[in-house]
C-alpha cells in the first residue's frame, strides 16, 4: 500500500571540499527524535561518501512536507545551496528550514537569503516536531516558540526562544533513521562512531559560539542513558569505540562517574574517547574518577589548553590557568589516558592595537607561539603526544573576539551566500601575515602530527619510508624551532592533493 505519510526531508551537507563525511548525522537524529512517525515519513541525508544525497533527495521530493538543512557556519553552506536550487527548480514551493549552529547564530541575515524560509534557532528537539506539525496542518508559524520565519509578505517574524530543556525530556536517539553501518569508520582497528551525551556549555569563552546558541545552559544525558546506546551500537554493530562530540563532557562529574562504573559493571568491552574537557575540572577531578574513567575503556582527551599565555587566557575568558593544563596534562598521563591539548595562534590581542609594522606584529605570535612551546616541553618529549591540535583564531560570528577582530580590520561576510565561501582556517586574518599563517599550518599539518610516535604507528602502515623521513625532520624542526622552507610540509600537501584527486575524494 502506498505511504501516504507527508515526507520531512532533513540534510546535513558535506562539510568541506576535502571532508566529504561529516560522520553520523547526530544532529539531524536528535532534531528528528520527536517528529511523530507515524504521521510523517522522516528521512536523514548526510554526505557520506557512500551516498549520494543529491540524487536521493531529488528522487524523494513527492509528497514531501519540506526539506530542513543543518549547517556550521563556512562552506558547508554552498553544499546546502546547491541542493536547495535544484529542489526548488522542482518545487519551488517547499519549505526551507535551516538549524543548526550558523542559522542559530545568524537567523535574521539566514532568513534575508532566498534559500531559507524558516530558522530552527537552538535545540531541535520539540521545535522541530511542533513545526512540521502545523506545516502539515496549515496552521501560522506564529507563537511558535524557538523558530523566526518569513510570512506571506517576505517580512521576517521573529518569535519567542524556546527554554533550553533537560536532554533527558526527550526521547532516544532513533539510530534506526539511517543505517548506522554508513557511519561506521576504523581507528586503532576499532569499529568507530560518533556519538553524543550532552549538550551545551555553562562557560563563556569568548572565541566560542557555545554561548550563543546554547547561553550558558548545559544538559547531560543520564549514565544509564549513554550506556545503553553504547551497548546497542556495540551488539547490534559491533562497535569498539565512540567518538563524543560533547562540547564539554566533564561538567558533572557525578554523571561521568555514574557512567563509567555503569560500563565497567555491564564488562561492556569498548573504547570512548576524543572527548573534551577543560583544564580546571579536569585538573581537580577526583582520582576515583579518573581511575574508574580510564577502565571505563577511555583513550584520550582532548583539552582546551587554548594559549600558552596567560593573557592569552584571560583575552578569550577560559577562566583556566597554564598550569591547570600542565596539571591535567601530567594527571592523564598517569592514569594512562592521552591528552590532546588543543591551542589557537593569532588570538586579537591589546598589543595588536599599535603594531604598525609586519616585524612587531610578527613579534606578537612568535612569544604566542614560544609560550605554546614552552608549555609543551614543560609536560614531556613531543614524540610522546599523541595530537596537538593548533589552529589559527578565526572570528566566528557574535561573540566578543569576533567584536574585536572587527576593530582590528576583519569584515565579516553580510549575506548567507557569502558566509559560504568564509574560510574557517584563519587565512582572512588580516593582522596575521602569510608568513606565520604558513607556521601555523606547517605545525598544525607536519610539524605535530608526524613528530608524535603513536601518529605514526596509526597512519603510517602504508608508507613507512616516506613517512619516517617525515618523523625525523619534523623532530628536527621542533627541537631547532626551525619553521623556515618548508619543504616536507609541501610535498606532503602535494602528496596528499594528488591521493585525493586519485581516489575522486578531491575535484
Ligand atoms: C561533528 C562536528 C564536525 C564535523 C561535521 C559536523 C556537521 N554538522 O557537518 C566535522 C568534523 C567535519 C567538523 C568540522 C568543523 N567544525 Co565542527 N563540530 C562538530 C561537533 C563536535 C559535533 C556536531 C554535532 O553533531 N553535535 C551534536 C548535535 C546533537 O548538537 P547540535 O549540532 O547543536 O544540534 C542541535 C541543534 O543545533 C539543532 N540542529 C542542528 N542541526 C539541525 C538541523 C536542522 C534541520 C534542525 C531543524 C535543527 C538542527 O538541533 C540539534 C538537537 O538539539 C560540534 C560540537 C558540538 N558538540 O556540537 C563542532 C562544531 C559544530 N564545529 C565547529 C567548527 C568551528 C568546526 C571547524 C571550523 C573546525 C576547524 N577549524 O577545523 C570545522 C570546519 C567545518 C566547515 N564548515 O568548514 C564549531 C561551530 C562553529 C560555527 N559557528 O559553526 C563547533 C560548535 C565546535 C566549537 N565549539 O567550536 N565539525
Ligand atoms: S569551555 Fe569550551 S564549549 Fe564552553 S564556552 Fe569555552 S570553548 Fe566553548
Amino acid at each position: 500500500m502506498k505511504d501516504s505519510r507527508k515526507k520531512v526531508l532533513l540534510l546535513l551537507p558535506q562539510p568541506h571540499p576535502e571532508n566529504i563525511n561529516p560522520g553520523l548525522p547526530l544532529a539531524l537524529l536528535t532534531a528528528a527524535s520527536m517528529i511523530d512517525r507515524k504521521l510523517f515519513d522522516v528521512r536523514i541525508y548526510s554526505a557520506t561518501p557512500k551516498y549520494n544525497y543529491v540524487k536521493r533527495i531529488m528522487h524523494d521530493l513527492d509528497n514531501a512536507l519540506c526539506l530542513a538543512v543543518g549547517c556550521l557556519t563556512g562552506c558547508q553552506i554552498r553544499y546546502a545551496i546547491d541542493v536547495i536550487k535544484k529542489v526548488k527548480e522542482i518545487n519551488p514551493g517547499l519549505p526551507i528550514i535551516w538549524g543548526g549552529w550558523h542559522a542559530s547564530i545568524l537567523p535574521e541575515q539566514t532568513l534575508e537569503s532566498e534559500y531559507a524560509d524558516i530558522v530552527v534557532i537552538g535545540q531541535g528537539e520539540r521545535t522541530t516536531a511542533e513545526l512540521v506539525e502545523r506545516l502539515a496542518s496549515g496552521k501560522s508559524l506564529r507563537g511558535l516558540q524557538g523558530i523566526f520565519f518569513k510570512d506571506e509578505n517576505g517580512a521576517i517574524v521573529k518569535n519567542e526562544p524556546r527554554p533550553f530543556e533537560d536532554l533527558n525530556n526527550f526521547p532516544p536517539m532513533p539510530f534506526d533513521l539511517v543505517d548506522v553501518e554508513d557511519f561506521v569508520t576504523e581507528r586503532d582497528g576499532l569499529r568507530c562512531i560518533g556519538y553524543v551525551s550532552s549538550q551545551g556549555c555553562p562557560y563563556n569563552c569568548a572565541f566560542c559560539a557555545d554561548p550563543l546558541v546554547y547561553k550558558r545552559r548545559w544538559s547531560g544525558v543520564n549514565a544509564k542513558r549513554v550506556v545503553d546506546d553504547f551497548q546497542f551500537l556495540a551488539e547490534k554493530h559491533n562497535i569498539g569505540l565512540f567518538v563524543l562530540a560533547d562540547q564539554n563532557f566533564f561538567i558533572d562529574t557525578r554523571r561521568v562517574k555514574e557512567m563509567c562504573d555503569e560500563m565497567i559493571r555491564r564488562k561492556l568491552n569498548v573504547k570512548w574517547g576524543r572527548v573534551n574537557g577543560r583544564s580546571r575540572e579536569l585538573s581537580k577531578m577526583d582520582e576515583a574518577i579518573w581511575r574508574a574513567v580510564k577502565e571505563s575503556g577511555c583513550t584520550d582527551i582532548f583539552v582546551g589548553a587554548e594559549s600558552g599565555l596567560q593573557e592569552g587566557l584571560d583575552l578569550v575568558n577560559k577562566m583556566s590557568s597554564t598550569e591547570e593544563t600542565v596539571k591535567v596534562i601530567q594527571l592523564a598521563r598517569k592514569y594512562g589516558i592521552e591528552v590532546a591539548p588543543c591551542f589557537i595562534v593569532g588570538l586579537p590581542f591589546n598589543a595588536y592595537d599599535n603594531a604598525k609594522t609586519e616585524k612587531q606584529r610578527m613579534e606578537i605570535v612568535e612569544r604566542e607561539l614560544n609560550a605554546i612551546f614552552d608549555l609543551l616541553d614543560k609536560c614531556y618529549p613531543i614524540k610522546d603526544y599523541l595530537e596537538i591540535p593548533i589552529r589559527i583564531y578565526t572570528p566566528y560570528p557574535g561573540n566578543p573576539l569576533f567584536e574585536r577582530s572587527k576593530q582590528l580590520g576583519f569584515k565579516p561576510p553580510q549575506r548567507l551566500e557569502e558566509w559560504a565561501d568564509f574560510d574557517m582556517f584563519g587565512r582572512n586574518i588580516p593582522w596575521l601575515s602569510k608568513k606565520i599563517h604558513g607556521v601555523a599550518i606547517q605545525l598544525q599539518d607536519f610539524v605535530f602530527p608526524y613528530a608524535s610516535d603513536k601518529y605514526m604507528l596509526r597512519h603510517s602502515r602504508r608508507f613507512k619510508p616516506v613517512h619516517w623521513i617525515f618523523h625525523k625532520t619534523a623532530l628536527f624542526r621542533w627541537k631547532h624551532k626551525f619553521f623556515s622552507f618548508p619543504v616536507e610540509h609541501r610535498m606532503l600537501v602535494l602528496f596528499r592533493r594528488a591521493r585525493g584527486k586519485l581516489s575522486g575524494r578531491i575535484s
